[in-house]
């Protein structure tokens, strides 16, 4: 990150993110070199044409560290080693020189909230209260009038976002520990100055080693208030809600300006981080934005991806009001305008398939996928393509739990059914929901197990990849995949899309997406029909001589003076000068 940032934004004084385009790999599900069905650095090294042709410009790497893989990878046993699954340091310098030989650039997951619980650091914390590493972590005797074990003993009534209780009695000496996530996920506690001193030491470890930043695994739960006070209960199973008492504290900011004085200050380079904040306002993004703050580049806010949440919360969905999503994305564009920066996703490897939850994975598929992506990728700020997101990748037909691998969605199983609710519709939950939806293998060729692996996946292949893989997109030019190369490759040469101010149309039309970009002179429209009945959409009259710069349908466009017809899931590129 460059911490001393040019005064003005103009195309030549911007920071080099704001027309860059992030790709995300998960690499267990990404690419098998050896057959063990997981993916692993040599099978991502082997696929590296593919996103250069995609003409991406940085790599975001899941873990990779040593992990017993308990939430596969974001439970790490040593910040400084690869996993064996994966394969050794030396498979990662051997990827990031052919990564950087390409122009790429590449960013580790930072997972510093919390350790694995097999971490030397909370072994040693957990082997006696007075250990020199016991303050690392939080521990608390259990709570008074209360024995040990027994229901309400826990020092705080916070549920975990993996279900049950965020305490686990520690049976060597007695107390509790806090895990926000998993019980094999202790958290770090970063009040101590030791803890962050190990954190930053090993962070300049990995950028004395060539990468070119981080991304901040949940940054914003580092801060915990001391007093650990009750929440509301307002959680499943009398659970309390620790969140206001955990996220986005102000200490979050102080940590995050020492962390870049004492990993990035003084280094000469183009550097990214983008730090994960579930719940984070765009008021407190705004903040931790602001070039002048010396925080991080940009943030991954949740409001989008949230508004199909139910009164149940995420698996107890709901559908989505196009008009409450235009608003969230709209307000996210108005309040990064002037100071900070938006990162753009619908994907990720713990969010459903986009074209399966906000498009059409049916008669729609192709469109609905290429107009979701064109709606995202032209608005202000950096788009992060998740795997096979550029191939319209689908969530899978998963028949039962037992098909299922991710301890979120099991753990939200056994809690639910154990609560009472009927398994089928707990199922129903996790099949439009579940993170597995994201993690199935990247789809390659129709060959068996679509090309990921010569063994047996981790997890199962869609049996769509017969038909929906790359090689069956590569050399046809109105595929998924060329559709997001040429958005790329727009946000590459129009100085517009990368810095030009955004405008919402049409905010209460209930199936059109449109909006304006300006820079100098130069204005674009992105007008695209987000459902599968035919829509009008008015239009100023001096879009009728328009130049149409991309559209997702070969037909010719429908437009007339002050309108524009648009087929089903049809998206439309015009530019003109003013
Ligand atoms: O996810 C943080 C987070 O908010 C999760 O609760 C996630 O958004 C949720 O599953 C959506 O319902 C990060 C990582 O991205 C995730 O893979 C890890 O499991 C989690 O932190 C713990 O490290």
């Amino acid at each position: 990150m460059a911490l001393d940032r040019p005064a003005a934004t103009t195309p030549t004084a911007a920071p080099w993110w704001t027309s860059a385009v992030v790709y995300q790999v998960y690499p267990r599900s990404f690419a098998d070199s050896d057959g063990d069905g997981v993916g692993d650095l040599a099978g991502l090294a082997s696929r590296l044409e593919h996103l250069q042709r995609l003409g991406v410009d940085v790599i975001w790497l899941s873990p990779v560290y040593a992990s017993p893989q308990a939430d596969n990878g974001y439970d790490i046993s040593d910040y400084q080693a690869i996993d064996p699954s994966f394969g050794t340091l030396e498979d990662f310098d051997a990827l990031l020189a052919q990564v950087h030989a390409r122009g790429m650039k590449l960013v580790m997951d930072l997972v510093v909230n919390h350790t694995s619980d097999e971490h030397p650091w909370f072994v040693e914390s957990r082997s006696s209260t007075d250990n020199p590493k016991r303050d690392w972590y939080w521990w608390r005797p259990p709570r008074a009038g209360f024995e040990a074990g027994l229901p309400g003993a826990e020092p705080t009534n916070w549920g975990s976002f993996f279900s049950g209780p965020s305490w686990t009695l520690d049976e060597t000496t007695g107390e509790y520990y806090l895990h926000l996530f998993d019980r094999k996920q202790p958290d770090l506690n970063w009040e101590n100055p030791q803890v962050r001193q190990a954190v930053h030491a090993m962070m300049r470890w990995w950028l004395d080693r060539g990468v070119d930043g981080f991304r901040m695994d949940v940054i914003n739960l580092i801060s915990k208030d001391p007093d650990l006070p009750d929440g509301s209960t307002t959680g499943v199973g009398g659970l309390g809600d620790g969140f206001p008492h955990v996220a986005t504290r102000p200490g979050v900011h102080d940590f995050l300006r020492e962390m870049n004085r004492e990993v990035f200050g003084g280094r000469v380079g183009e550097f990214l981080t983008v730090g994960e904040m579930p719940g984070v306002t765009w008021e407190q993004a705004r903040l931790f934005t602001d070039p002048a703050r010396g925080e991080l580049d940009m943030v991954f806010q949740f409001e989008h991806v949230s508004l199909d949440h139910g009164p149940g919360g995420k698996f107890d969905p709901k559908p989505l009001d196009l008009r409450d999503l235009k608003a969230s994305l709209g307000r996210w564009q108005t309040a990064l305008a002037e100071v900070g920066w938006n990162s753009l996703y619908w994907n990720n490897h713990d969010q459903p398939r986009v074209v399966s939850r906000f498009g059409d994975d049916g008669e729609h598929w192709r469109n609905s996928a290429t107009a979701l992506a064109t709606v995202l990728h032209l608005h202000r700020g950096t788009p992060y393509v998740y795997q096979g997101e550029e191939l319209g990748m689908t969530n899978a037909p998963f028949a039962g739990v037992h098909e299922m691998r991710d301890v979120e969605s099991l753990n939200h199983y056994r809690q639910a059914v154990a609560a009472g609710a009927h398994p089928e519709s707990v199922l129903r939950g996790l099949r439009a929901m579940g993170r597995d939806n994201a993690r199935t293998p990247v789809q390659w060729d129709a060959t068996p197990h679509a090309g990921f692996t010569t063994g047996e996946p981790w997890l199962a292949v869609n049996p769509n990849h017969t038909w929906l893989n790359a090689e069956a997109q590569y050399d046809d030019p109105h595929s998924v995949f060329n559709h997001y190369r040429a958005l790329i490759g727009l946000r590459h040469d129009l100085p517009v899309v990368a810095l030009g101010d955004f405008r919402m149309l049409l905010p209460d039309h209930p199936h059109v997406y449109a909006y304006e970009r300006t820079l100098d002179d130069t204005r674009l429209l992105v007008v695209a029909n987000l459902g599968g009945t035919p829509q009008t959409a008015e239009l100023d009259r001096e879009w009728t001589a328009a130049d149409i710069v991309l559209t997702n349908n070969p037909e010719q466009a429908l437009l007339s003076p002050g309108r524009v017809d648009l087929r089903p899931w049809e998206a439309l590129v015009l530019t003109r000068t003013t």
